[in-house]
C-alpha cells in the first residue's frame, strides 16, 4: 500500500488492485448539441477535466491497472428509460429526441461515444448505465471483483450528479474510493465544491479527495 496525500487524511493506495474509473466523459455531455447543452448548461467548464483525465490514464495504461470506462446511455426503444428520468424538467430536447450528434443518449449514437482524447483502448471496460450510478443495472460489481479490485480512483463527469452517485453506490459496496479534484468538472462550480467536501466529511464518509499530481507523483514507477 501507498499512503497518498488527501483530505480529509492519506488515502491507502492499492497499485494494481486499483481501477481508474472515467465516468461519461462522452461527446453528450462535453460537446455543444448534447444532452447537457439541452439541459442549458454552458459545456466548455468540463474542459479543464480533460487533461488530468488523460495524464492518469496514460498512467494506468503504462503499468497495465484496470480502467473502466462509463456512458450514460440507454436502449433505443427507452425500456430502460423510466418516464421519470425522461420527463423531468423542461430541456430543449429530452432524451431518445434527434440532436446533431443522433439521438440523445441512445446507445449506438454519435452523441454517447467517449471523446477521442480519453477514447477507451481494447481490453478496458466500457460499461453503458441506464442510470446516474455505475452499478445500477449494469453488473459492474461482479466484474470488478472478477479482476480483483478493491479501490477505485474515481474521474468525469458531472461531479455532483453521476460521479457522485457512482462513488456513493462504490462505497457501500466495500470499495476504498479517491476522487481526483482537478480530473472532475461540473456545469456548477459551486455543487463541485459542495460535492467534494460531502464526500470527505466525516472521517471520509463516502471517501477521499486530492488533485492529480498528488496521486501521479506517488505512483510506483512502471
Ligand atoms: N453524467 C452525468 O453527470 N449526467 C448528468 O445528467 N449530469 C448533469 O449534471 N446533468
Amino acid at each position: 500500500m501507498i499512503d497518498i496525500d488527501a483530505t480529509p487524511f492519506p488515502y491507502p493506495f492499492a497499485p494494481g488492485t486499483t481501477a481508474l474509473v472515467i465516468i461519461d466523459m462522452q461527446r453528450d455531455f462535453v460537446e455543444q448539441g448534447g444532452f447537457g447543452a439541452s439541459l442549458g448548461n454552458d459545456v466548455t467548464l468540463l474542459h479543464t477535466a480533460i487533461e488530468p483525465i488523460a495524464k492518469l490514464l496514460a498512467a494506468w495504461r503504462a503499468r497495465g491497472w484496470p480502467i473502466v470506462h462509463t456512458r450514460e446511455s440507454h436502449k433505443a426503444d427507452l425500456s430502460d428509460c423510466p418516464p421519470a428520468k425522461r420527463l423531468r424538467g423542461s430541456p430543449t430536447q429530452r432524451i431518445g429526441e434527434p440532436g446533431p450528434m443522433g439521438r440523445l443518449l441512445i446507445r449506438g449514437e454519435a452523441g454517447t461515444s467517449i471523446i477521442p482524447a480519453l477514447a477507451p483502448q481494447p481490453g478496458e471496460l466500457v460499461i453503458d448505465k441506464p442510470g446516474k450510478g455505475m452499478f445500477w443495472s449494469t453488473g459492474v460489481h461482479e466484474m470488478l471483483h472478477a479482476q480483483g479490485v478493491t479501490h477505485l480512483v474515481f474521474t468525469g463527469v458531472t461531479t455532483e450528479v453521476c460521479v457522485q452517485t457512482s462513488m456513493r453506490e462504490a462505497n457501500d459496496r466495500g470499495y476504498d474510493c479517491l476522487l481526483i479534484e482537478d480530473a472532475t468538472e461540473s456545469y456548477f462550480p459551486a455543487f463541485k465544491a459542495a460535492a467534494l467536501a460531502m464526500i470527505a466529511a466525516q472521517g471520509a464518509i463516502i471517501g477521499w479527495h486530492t488533485p492529480s499530481t498528488a496521486l501521479l507523483e506517488a505512483l510506483p514507477p512502471n
